[in-house]
């Protein structure tokens, strides 16, 4: 595929007002009618060019006259129409085959019902259109289908009309009143039953709210309605946002490559992301609900009403839009947790992709397929470059800034310059050395030192990034004594700075009250307040300090993951060639400091599970730039966490039992957080080889009234795998084997065990009757975490795992590009492997890039990583 470029965007030659759709639903071949006014955008003679994949043309009209075939021209892609009049009317009727769709696009069946997915380029797929997000148009949508087959009919906007077409067919008619661009367009059909509910808007107006889902999960939508409506009532009153429709249907379906999508009014929602109960969702699953439920629900404002000019923008509301959910769900639960959690995410997901073949800037300057874009750089470092204008400004300058562009941008497609604009506006700040952080990739590394003069305490940081023009971003910093007491700055009382660094060297002089025998610790980049990764020399008493005593709890929790990285890497590279003769002693800072937070579990469960968890194999792996040692990073970790079991045995008992939440299920924060400490308490007594603590995860199993738990004991039991988790696992199967979404659980549980032959064993479930390679989930779920989760199985010396995936994605390639790209950024480590892997995993994809058949979705991502 071509590469499309930022700079050379171009205002459209055409824009298209109103679009009247008329669908004729048939699985094989659905009639599509589409009425559309055109006018010419500006004073030129040229063609008007129609994007269309995987269509039939039946017929084009012509300001009522058919078009004859000499007037217009077709390729597989696009529709030309060379000599058009000012403004002109054009109907163009296609059709086209949903049943056929397997890569998701566009119109498709799932469950044998009919649903869409748009964004980005997916209305091309349903009929010839000017498909690009600044064509906004106002929507008229007609549905006409079998009544008994499809009795429930949606699309976006208000509901007009539901009548007899005649002939067992019912037509359903709806009308948008705001205009939209296509990639918002959706349309519903099917055997659904709704949840229904309504919400009372700020100026009292009432709305319709649904969540349609089939009819045997009516029972699980109640915890998806509920976080709708603290959605809707957050918005008004966080940013003053009101819904602007009579009706909010939301449709869950099985079939779906993202996690959910904010069609105008419609929103259509992958089913793992609304469907929970107690017994079949774990607490993970309730908060990933919540926050995409919110998300969506946002984007009305951040991304609909105020859209995109093209999709280089596309951070403009996804960046926007992860912030404002972010920040939902911190006000929902707990604040420090969800921010150690968002940030836990982003390193070990962003700065990942960041530093390696597919990075790319939050404003991507170029791509081939736009798909490969929906990226953690655009959401998630995306969401940092927009918290980070909140932090410089403050929120109520920041709030003026939003208030200014949802009422200056309402009703268009703008860029992320125009956000910045009036975030400047509304502050005075001249923000055009920030706009840096959405032009350029990478993480940036901030050097930091200090030094101390009689009643001073200097800081010196010093950002080191690739080119000679510094980043601007807002750090918050505070200092503690070594008896972990805080500092009062200058003298004022005040506690904590924030830091405008700007320079590529800077430096500050705080007065300080303390004598010069007691040592300064820098407490930095306090709840990360920006994206970076720092550097300062913390030693281990250092860092056992501030995990007990600083004030800020995000800085506490990333003390401990220090402290961890520290034993870990330094026993990762002794243990490189081979574990050594004998055990090495647990570090006395390490386990003191880890003794002292199991004991605040009283206070906050979930921080102390936070606290407690290692790093991941994969944030282990993510430490080094070349020779990856897998099978030291496995070792050492186990060994660390069975070191630290031994030593707090007793402890980790009492944290377990005093844990024990409420006899009945309830998703509320202290609970969520009891239930996640028992499970890492639980993992840490099971490393160890005692009967009894093996009983007590059979025990929670076999109590269990919620899926959190239950799943929490095979979860712990995973770890060192014996017959009683095989026992466990196969009564897990047996109640829920009909149910492919809690089976997903399942087969990752599976795939990422790393005891006998793992690839058989995930080769073997690819068999279950649970499992489809077409359907997303499953695959995510266990090819997916095999890949990803496994890393000594996939990493195997002899290149199996890479062979095997390579297979997998060029079958799965051949009907989901979209899903077989995203498997592929598995690869992406290739060039930090030891050169024997590295030949191994190169050849993998040598193989899927230069296949003839190779999509573009796939080859872009594998062309980048080959280099
Ligand atoms: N717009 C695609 C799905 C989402 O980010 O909401
Ligand atoms: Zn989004």
């Amino acid at each position: 595929a071509r590469e499309i470029r930022l700079a050379d965007y171009q205002a459209p030659d055409y824009l298209i007002d109103t679009i009247d759709l008329t669908f004729n639903l048939d699985p094989i071949a659905t009639r599509v009618s589409a009425t559309m006014h055109v006018r010419r955008n500006g004073s030129h003679s040229r063609p008007l060019i129609l994007n269309g994949e995987s269509l039939k043309l039946i017929s084009i009209d012509y300001d009522g006259e058919k078009l004859s075939e000499h007037k217009f021209a077709l390729t597989d892609r696009l529709l030309t129409l060379p000599d058009v009049r000012e403004d002109f009317v054009l109907t163009i009727v296609t059709e086209i085959n949903p049943a056929a769709n397997t890569a998701l696009e566009g119109l498709y069946q799932s469950a044998g019902n009919f649903c869409t997915q748009c964004e980005p380029e997916g209305f091309r797929r349903i009929t010839y259109f000017v498909d690009r997000p600044d064509i906004l148009a106002r929507y008229s949508v007609a549905i006409i289908a079998d009544e008994l087959d499809y009795p429930v009919l949606l699309a976006n906007g208000n509901p007009v009309s539901l009548e007899s077409a005649g002939e067992g067919r019912q037509i359903a008619r709806w009308v948008d009143p705001h205009p939209k661009p296509s990639y918002l367009f959706a349309l519903v059909a099917g055997k659904l039953t709704a949840l229904k509910d309504t919400f009372i808007t700020q100026s009292g107006r009432k709305i319709d709210l649904a969540i349609y889902v089939e009819p045997h999960n009516a029972d699980r939508c109640a915890h998806a309605m509920d976080s709708l409506k603290k959605s809707m009532r957050w918005d008004e009153e966080t940013y003053g946002r009101e819904y602007d429709l009579d009706v909010f249907n939301i449709v869950a379906v099985d079939d779906f490559n993202m996690g959910a999508m904010e069609n105008k009014g419609l929103n259509i929602f992958n089913s793992r992301y609304i469907l929970a109960k107690p017994d079949t969702a774990t607490d993970a699953d309730y908060a990933g609900i919540e926050s995409v439920v919110a998300h969506e629900y946002f984007h009305n404002w951040s991304g609909n009403r105020v859209t995109c000019r093209d999709w280089f923008q596309l951070s403009l509301k996804e960046g926007f839009t992860v912030f404002r959910d972010q920040e939902f769900s911190a006000d929902m639960g707990s604040r420090a947790v969800n921010r150690i959690q968002d940030v836990n995410m982003l390193r070990q997901i962003q700065f990942a992709e960041d530093a390696g073949p597919q990075a790319h800037p939050v404003q991507p300057k170029s791509y081939r397929e736009i798909n490969n874009f929906y990226t953690s750089t655009v959401y998630n470092k995306g969401a940092e470059v927009v918290r980070m204008q909140r932090n410089l400004l403050g929120w109520e300058t920041f709030r003026r800034g939003t208030d200014l562009y949802f009422d200056r941008f309402d009703g268009q497609a703008v860029t992320i310059e125009d956000f910045l604009q009036c975030m400047s506006e509304a502050s005075g700040k001249d923000l055009s050395q920030f706009r840096r952080w959405y032009d350029v990739a990478g993480t940036p590394k901030l050097r930091v030192s200090d030094a101390r003069l009689p009643g001073q305490y200097i800081l010196k940081i010093q950002q080191e990034i690739s080119g000679s023009e510094p980043y601007m971003m807002p750090l918050d910093v505070a200092l503690f004594t070594a008896e972990g007491d805080p500092i009062a700055l200058d003298g004022t009382g005040v506690l904590v700075q924030t830091l405008t660094v700007c320079e590529m060297h800077q430096s500050w002089s705080f007065s300080v009250d303390v004598p010069p025998n007691i040592r300064i610790i820098p407490s930095l980049n306090r709840g990360f307040t920006a994206p970076v990764e720092i550097h300062y020399p913390y030693d281990q008493e250092a860092l056992a300090i501030l995990s007990h005593a600083d004030s800020d709890p995000f800085n506490r929790w990333d003390a401990m993951q220090k402290l961890w990285l520290l034993t870990l890497l330094e026993r990762i590279k002794s243990g490189q060639n081979g574990p050594s003769e004998s055990e090495p002693p647990l570090p006395e800072g390490l386990s003191h400091a880890f003794g002292q937070i199991l004991l605040e579990s009283d206070q906050d469960p979930m921080f102390v599970a936070e606290c407690i968890s290692l790093p991941s194999e994969k944030y282990l792996a993510d430490q080094f730039d070349e020779n990856i040692p897998f099978e030291a990073i496995h070792r050492e970790r186990n060994l660390l966490r069975r070191q630290l079991a031994e030593v707090w045995e007793s402890t980790l008992l009492l944290v377990y039992e005093k844990n024990q939440p409420a006899d009945h299920y309830r998703y509320e924060p202290r609970a969520v957080g009891q239930r996640q400490v028992r499970r890492l308490v639980l993992s840490y007594l099971t490393t160890l080889d005692r009967p009894a603590w093996l009983q007590l995860a059979v025990t929670q199993f076999d109590r269990a009234d919620n899926m959190t738990e239950s799943f929490n004991a095979l979860f712990a039991l995973s770890v060192r795998p014996t017959d009683v988790f095989e026992r466990l696992m196969a009564r897990f199967e047996e109640r829920w084997r009909h149910d492919p979404l809690i089976m997903d659980k399942w087969f990752a549980l599976q795939a990422q065990r790393t005891d006998g032959d793992a690839l058989e064993r995930v080769r073997q479930l690819m068999g279950h009757p649970a499992f489809s390679l077409k359907n997303p989930n499953r695959v995510h779920a266990l090819i997916g975490s095999y890949a990803r989760g496994n890393l000594m199985d996939f990493h195997a010396p002899d290149g199996h795992g890479y062979q095997w995936l390579a297979d997998r994605i060029i079958e799965i390639d051949g009907f989901n590009p979209q899903l077989a790209a995203r498997l592929a950024t598995a690869f992406n480590i290739w060039k930090r492997l030891d050169p024997a892997r590295a030949i191994l995993m190169k050849e993998a994809l040598v193989r899927m890039n230069e296949r003839p058949a190779c999509s573009p979705d796939l080859s872009e991502i594998t062309g980048k990583s080959l280099g």
